[in-house]
């Protein structure tokens, strides 16, 4: 049985509230729930984590490759843009990953087209809403 980690980074817990235009309406506690019933169908098993804190963010990608986890699948949210040391996290874990952005980072604000997490993952999803996070368990779970 595989086990992949779900990580979403700052701000990701107001989903369903927070720019319904731009980021759905589906929460991420449905987020969560969606992954972990497909998890079920594919052999995996998912832990779900989310933070608006950096560190915190960084000591769960530790565990994860600690506790030997497959995969990971991560939206950093805004630190995706700024983070250096939440890229290091991943690169320091060696698992495979997949970066997710429930928008189209490329069609928004300048700001947004460079991520410092897409040069060292596995894949990336962007603009496919929710649909993202279960393409990038299906990704994870077959391959590798
Ligand atoms: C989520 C965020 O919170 C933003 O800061 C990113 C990403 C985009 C998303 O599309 O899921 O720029």
């Amino acid at each position: 049985m595989k086990k992949i980690g779900l990580l979403n980074g700052p701000n990701l817990d107001r989903l369903g509230k927070r720019e319904p235009e731009v980021y759905g309406s589906v929460t991420l506690d449905e987020i969560e729930d969606k992954v972990k019933n497909k998890a079920a169908s594919c052999d995996c098993e998912v832990d779900a984590f989310q933070s608006n804190h950096e560190g915190a963010l960084i000591d769960k990608i530790h565990e994860w490759g600690d506790v030997g986890f497959s995969g990971l699948i991560l939206n950093p949210g805004g630190l995706t843009h700024t983070s250096v040391a939440l890229r290091d996290a991943v690169v320091a874990s060696g698992l495979r990953s997949v970066e997710v952005h429930l928008s189209n980072i490329h069609a928004r604000e300048d700001f947004r087209h460079r991520s410092l997490v897409s040069g060292i993952v596995d894949a990336v999803v962007a603009g496919m809403g929710h649909h993202g996070y279960m393409s990038a368990l299906r990704y994870l779970s077959e391959e590798g």
